[in-house]
Parts: C-alpha cells; sequence; structure tokens
C-alpha cells in the first residue's frame, strides 16, 4: 500500500504512525498536496490528504476512515479503537478530540498561510487557537492522569486516542510557536515526548 502525503500533516502523521505502531508494511509517497494537485486527484477528489492507495489500486480518504479501515485489516490484536462497545466509544471521543484540535490548528495557519496579510482577520485566527487550546487542555488532562507511563485510556497498551494525541500536540506545537503549548500543558507535553522517543513516531518526524 502507499500513503500520500507529507508528514507536517498531522493527519498523514497520524495514519503513518498506526501504520508503525501495527507492523504494517508501506510505501510513501510525501506529495506536497498544494503544490501537486494532479497527482493527488485521480486517486481523491477532494484532493486531499492522507490517501491511502490499497495494492489493488482501491483509494481510501479520511483519516478516520484509513485508520478504521486498518483497524480491521490488522484485526483484534493489534487494532488500535476497539471494535465495539463503551471502550471504543470512549477512545473514539478521545481520538476525535485529538483530530479536532489538529483541525482547528490547522485552519488558525491556513488563514495566514492562504491570504494576503491585510485580509488575514485575526478574531477567527484567535478563535480558532481557542478552540485548540481547549482540545489541547482535554488531552492535558489525560496526559496527567496516565502518569508517566500509562496511557490515555488506561490499560497496558498504545490507542489510537494516545497516537492522534501525542501527534496534535507536535503539530500545535510546530505549527503555532506563539501559543507556547509546551508550557501551557506540560503533562501533554511530556506524555507527547514519551511518544516521540518511540520508532514509531521519530521515523515519520515532519
Ligand atoms: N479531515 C481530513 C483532513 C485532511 C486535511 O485537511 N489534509 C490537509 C493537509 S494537513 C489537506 O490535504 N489540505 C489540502 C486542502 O484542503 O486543499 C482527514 O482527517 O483526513
Amino acid at each position: 500500500m502507499k500513503l500520500m502525503g507529507s508528514y507536517r500533516s498531522p493527519y498523514v502523521r497520524r495514519t503513518a504512525v498506526s501504520l508503525n505502531v501495527m507492523g504494517i508494511a508501506y510505501e510513501h509517497d510525501p506529495v506536497a498536496v498544494f503544490d501537486n494537485q494532479d497527482d493527488v486527484r485521480p486517486h481523491n477528489p477532494l484532493i486531499r490528504v492522507p490517501t491511502l492507495i490499497l495494492d489493488d489500486g482501491e483509494s481510501l480518504v479520511e483519516s478516520y476512515a484509513i485508520l478504521d479501515a486498518l483497524d480491521e485489516m490488522a484485526g483484534d490484536a493489534k487494532r488500535l479503537i476497539p471494535a465495539s462497545g463503551a471502550e471504543r466509544r470512549k477512545i473514539m471521543k478521545m481520538a476525535a478530540i485529538a483530530s479536532g484540535t489538529m483541525d482547528k490548528t490547522v485552519w488558525a495557519a491556513y488563514e495566514g498561510r492562504f491570504h494576503p496579510k491585510e485580509k488575514v482577520h485575526r478574531p477567527w485566527v484567535e478563535h480558532n487557537e481557542e478552540q485548540a487550546l481547549g482540545g489541547l487542555g482535554y488531552l492535558d488532562g489525560l496526559a496527567k492522569a496516565a502518569g508517566g507511563d500509562g496511557w490515555f485510556a488506561g490499560g497496558d497498551r498504545m490507542s489510537q486516542a494516545d497516537i492522534s494525541g501525542a501527534v496534535a500536540f507536535s503539530f500545535a506545537a510546530l505549527a503555532r510557536p506563539r501559543l507556547e503549548v509546551a508550557d501551557k500543558f506540560p503533562n501533554l507535553a511530556a506524555f507527547s515526548a514519551r511518544c516521540e522517543a518511540m520508532e514509531a513516531f521519530s521515523s515519520v518526524t515532519p
């Protein structure tokens, strides 16, 4: 299978880390989606990444849907979100807040990236930043409860909540340095540093 998109995208990166954690081999195409739209369009009409191309040519889009398909392929012993029940709902919610935090960080960054300086609407940037900070605060609480060597949902192994939470933090630190997220969220910063030191993360840095 081939994963399209740069690791600078938090959605691509959470997919790559998940593939690594599950031990699924893949090829990486670090296509820059804004500069190479024609490369992505045949596989994804939205021209977005991640796009995952399976060996038979079928393409999968949207990171949550890609991750769901990968969980099914990996099977019960390796899946990162349980298949059903209360534990699934719990981890889905945590991962959804992490991916929503990515959304809000991206939206705040896009406002400055794609508008001429005089057309950047500061209140909209600040609105999105405030929502991203809300998500990071929630994740910081999960990291605090997990302690120095635990996981967001409890249990003895990493779930999608941990992967997406750590990636959301690293992306916010990189994309919005003015928010000083490491100072504001020390528990999440420490949790993210612990994850980033693992091969599954350090082999797919932005
Ligand atoms: N909800 C989507 C978000 C994907 C997304 O926004 N990807 C960005 C890169 S970070 C992208 O492809 N942007 C190109 C565009 O929107 O034009 C997912 O989870 O996969």
